[in-house]
């Protein structure tokens, strides 16, 4: 976690390196260091979500390379790896039936929809989430883009608040 005033100063290469785990896109990194020195962390958030909105499903498909299946909590050292254990953290994986049910499940959504699904997990159980899988598979292919993209909206935006502070 670095500081506002620290994320001002840093060298272009040093805050992208410092925003690239929230989301794996790099367009939304350059947009927002280009943008500094931000006078505020509210001025900085709001930024970061304003050029959240331009997302398309080509950035959906950028990004979900970088995000593990739920269920699938990452082992690595990157910061990606960690943003991504802790917020699968109230995913129980000692629960066999479970992690069958969420592998299924996963099954099914890249089956539909030819990509990986994604869903904020943060504060979400395993049971929280199949509910959601099971509802979106009902949706549309354009739904489930938009869909989609709201929940990486929403991943990308809590990690922020754990890379700059006040
Ligand atoms: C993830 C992840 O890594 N973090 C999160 O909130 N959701 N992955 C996913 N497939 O939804």
């Amino acid at each position: 976690m670095i500081t506002l005033r620290i994320f001002n100063q840093l060298s272009h290469e040093e805050a992208r390196a410092r925003l690239l785990p929230c989301v794996a896109i790099p367009g939304w990194a350059d947009e927002l260091v280009r943008g500094r020195p931000y006078p505020s962390r509210g001025a900085l958030f709001r930024a970061a979500h304003a050029c959240a909105q331009t997302w398309d499903e080509n950035a959906l498909t950028l990004a979900l390379l970088a995000h593990p299946r739920i269920g699938e909590k990452p082992a690595g050292v990157q910061a990606e790896a960690a943003f991504s254990r802790q917020e699968q953290g109230a995913v129980n994986d000692r629960d066999a039936l479970l992690a069958q049910a969420l592998r299924e499940g996963n099954a099914r959504y890249e089956a539909r929809f030819g990509r990986v699904f994604l869903i904020r997990a943060k504060g979400r159980s395993g049971e929280d989430i199949l509910q959601a899988l099971d509802a979106r598979l009902k949706n549309s292919d354009a739904q489930e883009v938009q869909a989609a993209l709201a929940q990486l909206r929403e991943i990308t935006l809590l990690r922020l608040e754990g890379v700059v502070s006040e």
